[in-house]
């Protein structure tokens, strides 16, 4: 018997494609994407285009697993666990747990969870009901996107912009601090055809992406300066008159601040900060202003300095002082993910804290795992409960999590499909299923659109999904609220049971039947309507004074420039601690892995050249290094040993590396040995891209006779 399924990517990407995948006899064949999706339109990247390697891979976790070796110093795979039942497994941590929260209370737990699926029922149902029951402490989930989402909804105070279909409409088309090629892939499309029509595209990144080779005109920009960038373009702007003062009188608040404040960036002076020449940045100021309609496509990279916040804030004001919003193939796209309108409060009931501690919960910023692990006190954390993240992998500070992890008094579990960095410290390991193998919502930060993940095949072994896992323990817990009985079917019709008007006439059986809904912005029932979604033409801001805010009293009060300023990052040229270390380091993703996922997958590492550090001809010539050589790069953090690469992706001053699993990087550790636990300006974000290293040529280590 042969079907087809539609189902949806769920990692973390914008992209969020229809997958149809082709099941024969309960085998799951081919994997394609849905040609019938607006976005994805028949095509999948190449990772997940090899899903099938993933999902049949001999390495999943297939059972539930109990340590028998020590933690962290075993062979790092299966062979340090012994297979045990649901039963006891569930048993044991339940009765751990409660021995946990008797002696130290609910805080002493702590969950730990990001983006292995960003499906609604899998990242955020069962589980956060379930710790909110038990009293845990609740994490701050900051790790990615949190000080762009701060800065972009100070101006625009709702996560929205522009859709990606209307991208082939614009003109001038900015990249800002966005791997398109690598992490946005299916925008790629739009941009083309935006370009056959005479578009330009920009660049704007300190590495030479694979987007930047493509474009029309590549600035590179020193790292954790693009406020001061977005700053100087609004200077050139304002005093040419090239502004939309139509737009901004009936639409935005704090124009005459903003126009204050831009006089202290003048060309020249954000020039020095941001590499970037003052011409150019004429150039670009006024052909944004001028080449209409202009859409900047802005990405997280940006939010990933010390200054992120601020970044991002600066950056989204561009389109509203041009008055950019009012045209198709204007205005600017960071996340989209505010659109949905789905409802959440039935699904993570956070009223749950409530009856088990009569007050919420203290909340743990996951940035920070490091420093919780080793110096938390009142109650220190005892027990973790890993899922959906890989922390040994993607948190900042590897070394001091490391240390955490390796606390022989800290009860770990790790709900997991693979034997990652993170299950090296667990004490159970619970099998988890892949997308192919449950059912769940779909929503997406990159487009609009809604869609059905139906379930392909049977789980393989005894997998089960976040929700399952959850609700058996709550089970075993003896937690006996009715929420935590409710069906698979019965969350999602919960979360679409909204009143926003834009779910008007999308409910479960819908999306069962066709497989992706678009938003209904414009409230008809007609499935046929595709008329240009303008966020902002007319205003529609869901700040506090309904405005864009170019100045914001909220960020007054909690002592920041409520206009916007550049603040040089600690670690950087610029900053404050420029001596320490001489070169800034990227901490890059991989192109071809998600974050740390299907890095160990050998048909997806032979798209990926791993173990580099890139670096400039002028750096590598001080230090005596050539293409190919053994380099160490280290900080007082940490050090790392890869291969020094000399091909132009980075400017002088500037070096680059890519995350990977670090069992599978020489020494065992990763490039997050070198990152920080320092939290951004805003939305107390991760740093992955403020750090100072240096580099010296290693010395080959001799292999022992
Ligand atoms: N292939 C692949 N796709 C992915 C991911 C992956 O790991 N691999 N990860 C997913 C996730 S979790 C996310 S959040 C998204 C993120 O997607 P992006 O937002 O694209 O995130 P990054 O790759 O962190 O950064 C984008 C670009 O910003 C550049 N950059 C770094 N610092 C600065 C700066 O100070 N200024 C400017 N202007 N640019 C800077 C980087 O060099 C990079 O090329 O991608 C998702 N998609
Ligand atoms: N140096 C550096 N570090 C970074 C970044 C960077 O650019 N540079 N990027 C940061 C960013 S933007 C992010 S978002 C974070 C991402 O951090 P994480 O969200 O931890 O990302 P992944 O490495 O993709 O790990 C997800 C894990 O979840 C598992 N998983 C997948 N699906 C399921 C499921 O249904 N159930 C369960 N239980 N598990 C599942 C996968 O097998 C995988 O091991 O990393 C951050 N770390
Ligand atoms: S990872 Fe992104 S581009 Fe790849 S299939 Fe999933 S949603 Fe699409
Ligand atoms: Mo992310």
């Amino acid at each position: 018997m042969k079907n087809v399924v539609h189902a949806a990517c769920p990692h973390d990407c914008p992209d969020a494609c229809g997958v149809l995948i082709t099941i024969e006899d309960g085998r799951a064949t081919k994997i394609q994407g849905d040609p019938s999706h607006p976005v994805t339109r028949g095509f999948l990247c190449a990772k997940v285009a090899k899903y099938l390697d993933r999902v049949y891979s001999p390495e999943r976790v297939l059972y539930p697993m109990r340590r028998v070796a020590h933690k962290g110093t075993g062979h790092k795979d299966a062979r340090d666990f012994q297979r045990t039942s649901w039963n006891e497994a569930l048993g044991e941590i339940a009765a751990r747990f409660k021995t946990i929260a008797a002696d130290f209370g609910g805080e002493a737990i702590l969950p730990y969870s990001y983006g292995g699926t960003l499906a609604l029922l899998g990242s955020a149902s069962m589980d956060r009901r379930f710790f909110h029951r038990l009293g845990a402490s609740q994490l701050e989930r900051a790790i990615c996107s949190a000080a762009g989402e701060a800065g972009l909804k100070s101006v625009l105070g709702v996560k929205m912009g522009t859709e990606p279909e209307q991208f082939r409409h614009s003109r001038y088309i900015i990249a800002w601090g966005a791997n398109i090629h690598g992490n946005n892939v299916h925008l790629w499309p739009f941009i083309e055809e935006a370009r056959r029509a005479g578009a330009k595209l920009v660049v704007i990144d300190p590495y030479r992406t694979r987007t930047a080779k493509c474009a029309d005109w590549y600035l590179p920009i020193n790292p954790g300066t693009d406020s001061a960038l977005a700053l100087g373009m609004m200077h050139v702007i304002i005093s040419e008159g090239l502004h939309d003062a139509d737009y901004i009188s009936k639409y935005t608040t704090g124009f005459e601040q903003l126009k204050e404040k831009v006089k202290d960036y003048p060309p020249d002076r954000v020039a020095q900060w941001t590499g970037i020449s003052a011409a150019d940045i004429q150039q670009l100021a006024r052909e944004y202003a001028t080449k209409r309609p202009a859409a900047i496509r802005l990405n997280y990279g940006v939010q990933r300095a010390q200054g992120g916040g601020m970044s991002t804030r600066a950056v989204a004001m561009l389109p509203c002082i041009t008055g950019s919003w009012k045209e198709v193939g204007g205005g600017l796209q960071l996340s989209l993910s505010g659109a949905p309108g789905l409802k959440r409060d039935g699904l993570e009931r956070t009223d749950l804290m409530q009856s088990a501690l009569g007050r919420p919960a203290r909340v743990v910023n996951m940035v920070e795992l490091g420093k919780v692990l080793n110096t938390l006190a009142d109650p220190p954390i005892q027990a973790l409960f890993v899922y959906n993240s890989n922390p040994a992998a993607v948190c900042p500070n590897h070394n001091e999590v490391i240390r955490g992890l390796r606390r022989p008094d800290l009860f770990t579990v790790v709900h997991e499909q693979f034997f990652t960095d993170t299950t090296d410290y667990a004490d159970f390991i619970l099998p988890a299923t892949t997308f192919f193998e449950h059912k769940d919502l779909q929503t997406a930060y990159g487009h609009y659109y809604l869609q059905m993940s139906n379930q392909a095949i049977e789980p393989l072994g005894e997998c089960r999904s976040n929700v399952e896992v959850f609700r058996a323990l709550a089970d075993a817990m003896g937690f006996d609220e009715p929420c935590f009985r409710e069906s698979v079917d019965e969350m999602i019709d919960q979360a679409l049971n909204s009143p926003h008007p834009w779910l008007k006439g999308i409910d479960r059986r819908h999306l069962e039947r066709q497989g992706h809904a678009r938003l209904n912005f414009d409230g008809s029932q007609s499935e046929a309507s595709h008329a240009p979604f303008l966020p902002f033409a007319e205003g529609g801001f869901q700040t506090p004074s309904g405005k864009a805010e170019l100045y914001s009293p909220a960020l007054a009060a909690q002592g920041l420039d409520p206009v916007a300023e550049f603040n040089p990052p600690e670690e950087s040229r610029h900053g404050k601690r420029a001596a320490s270390f001489p070169l800034e380091l990227l901490a890059r993703k991989a192109d071809n892995f998600l974050n740390s996922t299907f890095s160990n997958l050998p048909s997806v590492q032979r798209l990926e050249e791993t173990g580099l550090l890139e670096i400039h001809t002028a750096d590598a010539r001080k230090r005596g290094i050539r293409d190919g050589d053994p380099v160490r790069v280290f900080n007082r953090r940490g050090e790392l040993l890869l291969r020094a690469r000399v091909n132009g992706a980075v400017q002088p001053g500037v070096v680059a590396a890519a995350l990977n699993w670090a069992k599978l990087t020489a020494g065992g550790s990763n490039i997050n040995a070198l990152t920080s636990e320092k939290l951004t300006d805003m939305g107390n974000s991760a740093t992955f891209y403020s750090v100072l290293v240096e580099v010296e040529l290693a010395t080959p280590t001799l292999s022992s006779t």
